[in-house]
């Protein structure tokens, strides 16, 4: 696997029209894609955790909140490469997650979020912890201002904290079935679906799959488009 962190904002280039497209020339040809994903979510939901499970590592810093401060207050961009990830017209094709880790979704700016992905993402990765679900929130207000009404296509929903669940003798389907109804809601309009993630584990490789597979999933329903960050907006 390939790794790189990102300290600038990535400049359009002209193959763009390419979408997240593109050909290597080794000793085989192969396709790669990149996928933009951008993982937006409340404070200690859990987002950071899965950056790490999307790309098998632990670079995100994770951690409790101090004094009230999250422990992402910057935005942080990482891409990993997973080789032969998937076939395409027969040939072996590589993918690259280049993930955007994101302060609260409250303390957004949707400027700097265009900067940092400026060709738009392919997939919204929403987090919510199943164990704070009686806080009252406003994530779907809040993607809507962001994206506008498009997100729901390109969004999954992953409900962080599932170890809890179990602890608790909840099957997924019956935590769903009881769930507040500004939740229900959400899972209603999310299009790619909705994820449990228990990412207690020391295993983020392992953790991440489903969610690997779930974010190429959603991107190929949308054919691979992205969408745009719109910056006339605030919170
Ligand atoms: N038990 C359990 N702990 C988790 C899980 N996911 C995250 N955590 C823990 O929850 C805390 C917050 O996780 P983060 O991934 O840092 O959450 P965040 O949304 O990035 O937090 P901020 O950046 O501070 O807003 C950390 O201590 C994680 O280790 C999970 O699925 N189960
Ligand atoms: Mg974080």
């Amino acid at each position: 696997m390939d790794s790189t962190s990102e300290l600038r904002p990535h400049v359009n280039s002209p193959v763009d029209v390419l979408g997240p497209w593109r050909r290597h020339h080794d000793d085989r040809e192969r396709n790669l894609m990149t996928l933009n994903v951008l993982l937006l979510g409340d404070r200690q939901s859990g987002r950071s955790s899965v950056g790490n499970a999307l790309i098998g590592g632990h670079e995100f810093l994770t951690g409790p909140q101090i004094l009230g401060v999250s422990t992402t207050t910057e935005y942080q961009v990482l891409s990993r490469n997973f080789p032969g990830f998937f076939r395409r017209q027969g040939a072996e094709s590589d993918l690259t997650f280049r993930v955007t880790d994101t302060p609260p979704l409250t303390l957004l700016c949707p400027e700097s979020l265009h900067q940092l992905c400026p060709d738009g993402v392919h997939v919204v990765v929403v987090v919510v912890r199943v164990d704070t679900t009686h806080e009252h929130t406003h994530l779907e207000q809040q993607l809507e201002h962001l994206f506008g009404a498009g997100w729901r296509s390109h969004a999954l929903l992953v409900l962080t904290h599932a170890d809890h669940l179990k602890k608790a003798g909840f099957q997924p389907s019956v935590f769903l079935t009881k769930a507040p109804d500004w939740l229900t809601s959400l899972v209603n309009q999310v299009k790619g679906g909705v994820l449990f993630l228990d990412n207690s584990s020391d295993w983020p490789l392992m953790a991440g799959q489903p969610v690997r597979d779930g974010v190429l999933r959603v991107s190929a329903g949308n054919q691979h488009r992205a969408i745009k960050v719109r910056t006339e907006v605030t919170f």
